[in-house]
C-alpha cells in the first residue's frame, strides 16, 4: 500500500489489523486481598511511605476485577476488536510456587470468555512487574530460581486459558522490572543495586526463554508467543564521536541486553566491556542463552519518546533528563560518562516529548533486526491533565492529535515494509501509574476517583471510529 501523500489522504490500515487497548492488572483491578491473592513487590512498594506520589496503591485501582463485565461491554461499545491486559501472579500462585488457586484463574477464565463473547480479540501479558512478595524476599529477580518459578507459572497459566487465548506475552517491558526496580529503586521492588540489577536482567531474559517453553508445550500450537519490549530510540546530540558512544552504550544497556540474547542468542560483547567493574557475567551459565532465544511468534514494541544522549562533561555532573523517574540512583548501570538531554518539543503530563518519528524508526529497526517476525505496537499513548466539562463529557484533542500522529508513523512503516499486525493504545482507562499515583491520566476513558464511574474521553471515539472504519478520522473531536 502506498506511502498517504497528504494529512487529506486517507489513512487506511490492513483489514486484519487489530485495535486494541492495554491495560496491566496492578494497575486497574483492585481487588488486593480477595480470593486468596497475596501481596507483590507492588502492594509493598506502594505502601512503603514516601515511595508512591500521595502514597496512592493499587487496594481498590479501578476496581476491574469487580467491573469487568461492565468494562467489556465498554471496549465493544468503544470498538475496540482487541485487549491486551495482564495476570496478576499473586491472585494465581499465592506464593509464587506450588499448585495455583482457581479462584484467581476463574477471573481470567471469565474475563476472557466475556471478551470473546463480543469479538475482542485477548491478548495475556504473564508478567507487568507484580512479581509475588514471597519470590523477592527469596532474593527476587537477582536470583536465578525467579525464572524457574516464572516457567512454572506460565505453564498453569498457558494450561488453564491456552484453550482461548491465541496471543501471549511472556514479559512486559523487562528493563523497568530489572533498572527501574533494582538500579534507581523508583519501581518496586526499590532496591538501588547496580549489579543485582544486571543479574536480574539476564534472570528476565532466561524467564522469558523458559516461559516461552513452558507456555508452548502447555498450548495449542497455533497460538502465538511474543515478549513486550521498551525498547529505546536511543539519539546522539551531537555526530561528535563520544556522543556516539554514548548512544551506542545506552542501546546496549536499553535494548541490546534483552533483543541481544532474545533475537540472536548473544549479548553484545560491547556490554560485557563496559559493565566489567560491576559484574564478571558468570551467572550467565552454560545454555543459558539458548534456552532464551527461543523461536518466537511476533515480537511487542511499547514506545512513547526517544532518548537523546551526549557524553557528559567529566567535570560536571551528568545530567539525568531520562524520563525515568527521580531518584539519587541512575537506572543505567556503569553509564556515569553519558548524559541524557530533553528532547526539544512538545511534551505530554509526564514531561515525555511527543515525536512518532521515533516509533516509525522502533518498527523499523525491529523489522531488520527481526525480519519476518510480525510486530505489534503493544504500548503507546500519552497522560495528559483531562477533566470533565460541566456537561460531564471529557475532551482530549491533545490525546486525538497524539494518536493520530502516531497511528500515522505506524501506517508508514507498514508502507515501507513493515510486517505491523496491530495496535495497543495504553491505555484502556485511568489506572494507576505506579510511582506517580493515580495523578497522570492515560486513559482513553476518563476515570472519576471518587465514584469509580468510567465516560470515554473524545479520543476513544476518534479510536473507535479509526477501529471500527480502518481509517484513521481527520485530527478533530468525534
Ligand atoms: O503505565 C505504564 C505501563 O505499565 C508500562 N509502560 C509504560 C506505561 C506508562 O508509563
Amino acid at each position: 500500500m502506498p506511502e498517504p501523500a497528504t494529512p487529506a489522504t486517507p489513512v487506511t490500515f490492513p483489514p486484519a489489523f487489530l485495535w486494541g487497548a492495554a491495560t496491566s492488572a496492578y494497575q486497574i483491578e483492585g481487588a488486593a486481598r480477595e480470593d486468596g491473592r497475596t501481596p507483590s513487590i507492588w502492594d509493598t512498594f506502594s505502601h512503603t511511605p514516601g515511595k508512591t506520589a500521595g502514597g496512592e496503591h493499587g487496594d481498590i485501582a479501578v476496581d476491574h476485577y469487580h467491573r469487568y463485565r461492565d468494562d467489556v461491554a465498554m471496549m465493544a461499545d468503544i470498538g475496540l476488536n482487541a485487549y491486551r491486559f495482564s495476570i496478576s501472579w499473586s491472585r494465581v500462585q499465592p506464593t509464587g510456587r506450588g499448585p495455583a488457586v482457581q479462584r484467581g484463574l476463574d477471573f481470567y477464565r471469565k474475563l476472557v470468555d466475556e471478551l470473546l463473547s463480543k469479538g475482542i480479540k485477548p491478548a495475556v501479558t504473564l508478567y507487568h512487574w507484580d512479581l509475588p512478595q514471597e519470590l523477592e524476599d527469596a532474593g527476587g529477580w537477582p536470583e536465578r530460581d525467579t525464572a524457574y518459578r516464572f516457567a512454572e507459572y506460565a505453564q498453569i497459566v498457558g494450561e488453564a486459558l491456552g484453550d482461548r487465548v491465541e496471543q501471549w506475552i511472556t514479559l512486559n517491558e523487562p528493563w523497568c522490572s530489572a533498572f527501574l526496580g533494582y538500579a534507581s529503586g523508583v519501581h518496586a521492588p526499590g532496591r538501588t543495586d547496580p549489579a543485582a540489577s544486571l543479574k536480574a536482567a539476564h534472570h528476565l531474559n532466561l524467564a522469558h526463554g523458559l516461559g516461552a517453553s513452558a507456555l508452548r508445550a502447555a498450548m495449542p500450537a497455533r497460538n502465538s508467543v511474543a515478549v513486550s519490549l521498551n525498547s529505546s530510540v536511543v539519539r546522539p546530540l551531537s555526530q561528535d564521536p563520544a556522543d556516539l558512544a554514548a548512544v551506542r552504550k545506552i542501546d546496549d544497556l536499553a535494548n541490546g541486553i534483552f533483543h541481544g540474547p532474545i533475537l540472536h542468542g548473544a549479548y553484545p560483547e560491547s556490554l560485557f566491556a563496559a559493565t566489567e567493574l560491576l559484574t564478571d557475567w558468570s551467572y550467565v551459565q552454560d545454555g543459558d542463552l539458548a534456552l532464551i532465544n527461543q523461536p518466537l511468534d511476533a515480537l511487542g514494541l511499547n514506545y512513547y519518546t526517544p532518548t537523546l544522549v551526549s557524553a557528559a562533561d567529566p567535570e560536571a555532573a551528568a545530567p539525568r533528563a531520562d524520563g525515568h523517574g527521580s531518584s539519587d540512583h541512575s537506572p543505567w548501570p556503569a553509564a556515569d560518562d553519558v548524559a541524557f538531554h530533553q528532547t526539544p518539543g512538545e511534551r505530554t503530563e509526564m514531561g515525555w516529548t511527543i515525536d512518532p518519528t521515533g516509533l516509525h524508526d522502533l518498527i523499523m529497526r525491529y523489522s531488520r533486526e527481526a525480519p519476518g517476525l510480525p510486530l505489534y505496537v503493544t504500548e503507546n499513548g500519552a497522560a495528559y491533565d483531562d477533566k470533565p466539562d460541566p456537561d460531564g463529557r471529557v475532551h482530549d484533542p491533545e490525546r486525538i492529535a497524539y494518536l493520530h500522529g502516531h497511528l500515522r508513523a505506524v501506517r508508514r512503516a507498514i508502507a515501507e515494509g513493515a510486517d505491523v499486525r496491530g495496535y495497543f493504545l495504553w491505555s484502556l482507562m485511568d489506572n494507576f501509574e505506579w510511582a506517580y499515583g493515580y495523578e497522570k491520566r492515560f486513559g482513553a476513558v476518563y476515570v472519576d476517583y471518587t465514584t469509580l464511574a468510567r465516560t470515554p474521553k473524545s479520543s476513544a471515539l476518534w479510536y473507535g471510529q479509526a477501529a471500527r472504519t480502518g481509517t484513521l478520522p481527520p485530527v478533530a473531536e468525534i
